[in-house]
């Protein structure tokens, strides 16, 4: 059995990685391995970030693992939240809170083309890769939808009609930014241990 560990506080996406991950490999939670303290997220990238998240937790453990990261870019607000999407309303702020802001500075404005952009760092003995998944869609006025977690209650990906927040998770995780990125990630894997 293959053992990768996610770097990670928020038990929505651990949810997701492990539901797109499947069963041929077992995905440890900080939790499983008594982390409990927050990781550093201190750089102006999604990329930085994601690897300075893998970097910390490998630094601790030793373990191959893998970090995430991921910012809603929006148009009309030259690509902000961006990196600043888990705290854009300010510190120890709720998802609501977040949602809330950007729905107040689109209010009036067209343009409500968004992108989700997750960039994930792994690190496997010892050496870093790195793997990209974006959805573009649209910012809607009103929340929608109890499922999911963040901005997704006001996210729809172009082509459907629900926020990600009304969708079956199996539907959310086929398309989205992280289930592309994780797909990347689990071929990428396949083909190594292959070789
Ligand atoms: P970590 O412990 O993994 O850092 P986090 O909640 O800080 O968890 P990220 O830095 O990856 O997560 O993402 C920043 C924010 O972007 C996150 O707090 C959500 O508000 C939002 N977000 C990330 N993925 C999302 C998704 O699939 N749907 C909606 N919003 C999402």
């Amino acid at each position: 059995m293959n053992i990768l560990l996610f770097a990670t506080n928020n038990l929505h996406k651990l949810r997701e990685i492990r539901e797109i991950m499947g069963l041929d490999v077992q995905i440890l939670s900080l939790r499983d391995v008594n982390i409990n303290e927050d990781i550093p997220e201190t750089q102006d990238t999604i990329e930085g970030n994601a690897a300075q998240k893998a970097r910390y937790i490998y630094e601790k453990t030793g373990m191959n693992c893998f970090a995430d990261d991921t910012g809603l870019e929006i148009e009309a607000l030259d690509g902000r939240p961006g990196v600043y999407s888990a705290r854009y309303a300010g510190e120890g702020c709720s998802f609501d809170d977040n949602v809330d802001k950007i729905l107040l500075e689109l209010q009036g404005n067209e343009n409500r083309k968004a992108c989700f952009r997750c960039v994930i760092c792994m690190i496997m003995n010892g050496k870093e890769y790195f793997f990209e998944g974006r959805i573009n869609g649209v910012i809607i006025e009103v929340k929608r939808g109890k499922d999911g977690f963040g901005y997704d209650p006001v996210f729809v990906p172009d082509g459907h009609k629900q926020t990600f927040a009304e969708m079956p998770a199996l539907l959310k995780n086929g398309i989205s930014h992280r289930g592309r990125a994780a797909e990347k990630m689990v071929k990428w894997r396949k083909d190594e241990i292959a070789k």
